[in-house]
C-alpha cells in the first residue's frame, strides 16, 4: 500500500462564548462515566473482539442479530452515575466495529435493526437531560467494516472479506452524515469525543507521528460547532491538540505522567481529562477481574483533580444490558467519599505544585485542600508555599485542627493519615 502524507491546513478557531462557559462547567465537574456497550460485549471479550480474532465482516455482522439488552435500564444507568457523584456521560455511539447504537439513516448496521429495535443513544441522552448530567458521544473515526473505509487497521486484510475498500469522500461524508444526526435529534450535545485518528500514524513515541490519513477535521469540527457551538470537541490521538479541539484527554494515564507509554503528549491550557478502566478491559470482559480497589479509584480521581484534570471512569456493561456489581459497587463508594470530600474535589483548579507521591493539592480561590493519600505520610512539606499566613488549618472530615508551620516560604504540616479512609483532606485557609 502506498500512502500519501497529508499535513493538515488548520484553520484558525475561536470558541464561541457558549464553548468557553461549556469549558468552564467541563473543568469544575471533575467526575464522568465512560460506557463502553454494545454487540461487541457479546462474546465478552472486549471490543477489539473482532479485529483480535480476525472475525469477518460477514461473520461480525451477525452478531447485531443477538443484541437484546431486554434488562437495560437507561434510568437505572444515570442514577447510578448521578450517584456516585459523576456530571456527565461519554457514551459509546459507535466504536471501531461500526456499529450505530442509534436510529441512524446513514448505515443499516445500527440498533434499530437488531431485535432491540431501541435507540439506545436516544433513551441514554434522554435520562442524562432529564436527570441533569450532561452526554457526551464517543465516535470512532476509523471502522473495521465499511467498504468505503480506506484503511486496514492493524488488520491484516486476511480473511476479513472486506474485498472492496476505498472510496474516502464517501466516507467522510457518511461520518458528517451521522455527526449531524447526532447533533441534531438528541438535544444539548456535551461533547463529541472522537478516537481511532491512531490508524495508520507511527506509534506513540515516534519522532514524526503526522498522519497518513486526511481525517478533513477542520470540516468534520467547523459542521459540529456549527450545529451546537457549546459542545466539547476532544480527540483521543495521543498528540497535543489540534485546532478546533476544546479539550485534552489522556488515556489510560494521568496527564503528562506516560505511565504506560501511550501519551507522550504535554499537557496543553485546554481542560483536560484522563479516561481510565476499572479492570483491564474497555468492554466487557468475562475473564477480567482485575478490578481496581476502592482506595486506587479514589487516588485516581483525587490525583487527576491535583493535576487539573477530570476523570472519565469506564464500565463495560454486560450484554443483557445490566452493570456488573463489581462496577455498581465501586461507583456506590465513590459517590459516599465525594458527599463528604466532594467540596475539595469540584470546582478546584489544580494544585501549585505538581502531584506527589504522598499525595496532591487541589485549590479553591483562598483555600487549599491538602490530600494525604499516602498512609506513611506524616510530615508534608510544601515549597514555594504561596500563602503569606494561614488563617486555619483543619481537617475536612471533622474540623478537628491541623499543626503547621510556615518558614522561610516552606509550610510544613504534620499529618496523620487515618488508616481506614483513603484520602486524608487537610483544609488550608489564606489569610490576607
Ligand atoms: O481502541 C480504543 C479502545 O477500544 C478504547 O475505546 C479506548 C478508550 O480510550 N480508545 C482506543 C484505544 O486508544
Amino acid at each position: 500500500l502506498c500512502f500519501t502524507v497529508f499535513k493538515t491546513i488548520q484553520a484558525q478557531y475561536t470558541p464561541a462564548p457558549q464553548n468557553l462557559a461549556a469549558r468552564q462547567w467541563f473543568e469544575d465537574a471533575r467526575f464522568g462515566l465512560f460506557i463502553h456497550w454494545g454487540p461487541f460485549s457479546i462474546p465478552g471479550s472486549g471490543e477489539w473482539v473482532m479485529n483480535n480474532r480476525n472475525i469477518t465482516v460477514k461473520n461480525y455482522t451477525r452478531l447485531m442479530d443477538f443484541f437484546n439488552p431486554i434488562d437495560f435500564d437507561a434510568a437505572a444507568w444515570v442514577d447510578a452515575a448521578k450517584n456516585a457523584g459523576m456530571k456527565y456521560i461519554t457514551l459509546i455511539t459507535r466504536h471501531h466495529d461500526g456499529f450505530s447504537m442509534w436510529d441512524t439513516k446513514a448505515s443499516d448496521f445500527n440498533i434499530m435493526n437488531s431485535p432491540y429495535k431501541k435507540d439506545i443513544v436516544k433513551m441514554i441522552a434522554d435520562e442524562c437531560h432529564k436527570q441533569g448530567l450532561k452526554i457526551f458521544f464517543y465516535y470512532s473515526l476509523l471502522d473495521w467494516r465499511r467498504n468505503d473505509y480506506s484503511y486496514w487497521t492493524g488488520r491484516t486484510g486476511q480473511g476479513t472479506g472486506r474485498t472492496v475498500h476505498g472510496d474516502w469522500n464517501n466516507y467522510i461524508k457518511f461520518m458528517e452524515q451521522q455527526l449531524t444526526e447526532l447533533l441534531t435529534n438528541y438535544g444539548e450535545v456535551a461533547g463529541i469525543w472522537f478516537d481511532g485518528y491512531w490508524d495508520q500514524t507511527e506509534p506513540e513515541g515516534a519522532a514524526d507521528r503526522t498522519p497518513r490519513i486526511d481525517w478533513h477535521l477542520d470540516e468534520i469540527y467547523a459542521l459540529i460547532h456549527k450545529l451546537q457551538p457549546q459542545c466539547l470537541i476532544g480527540n483521543n490521538h495521543h498528540l497535543s491538540p489540534l485546532p478546533g479541539e476544546d479539550f485534552q484527554m489522556f488515556e489510560q494515564d494521568l496527564p503528562g505522567e506516560n505511565k504506560g507509554g501511550l501519551n507522550y503528549q504535554k499537557p496543553s491550557d485546554l481542560p483536560l481529562e484522563s479516561c481510565v478502566t476499572m479492570n483491564n478491559s474497555w468492554g466487557f470482559n468475562l475473564t477480567d477481574t482485575s478490578y481496581k480497589t476502592p482506595k486506587q479509584l479514589i487516588d485516581l480521581l483525587v490525583r487527576a483533580s491535583g493535576y487539573g484534570a477530570n476523570l472519565l471512569l469506564n464500565i463495560g456493561p454486560m450484554p443483557n444490558g445490566k452493570i456488573q456489581p463489581e462496577f455498581l459497587e465501586r461507583m456506590a463508594y465513590m459517590g459516599n467519599w465525594l458527599k463528604t470530600y466532594g467540596e475539595s474535589i469540584y470546582g478546584t483548579k489544580g494544585g501549585y505544585m505538581r502531584p506527589q507521591t504522598w499525595g496532591c493539592i487541589t485549590q479553591k480561590n483562598d483555600t487549599m485542600f491538602v490530600h494525604v493519600l499516602d498512609k506513611k505520610a506524616t510530615s508534608i512539606k510544601l515549597e514555594n508555599f504561596p500563602f503569606k499566613k494561614i488563617a486555619r488549618a483543619y481537617l475536612l472530615k471533622n474540623n478537628a485542627i491541623v499543626q503547621t508551620q510556615l518558614s522561610n516560604g516552606t509550610l510544613t504540616i504534620t499529618a496523620n493519615p487515618a488508616m481506614d479512609e483513603p484520602d486524608e483532606v487537610i483544609v488550608l485557609v489564606n489569610k490576607k
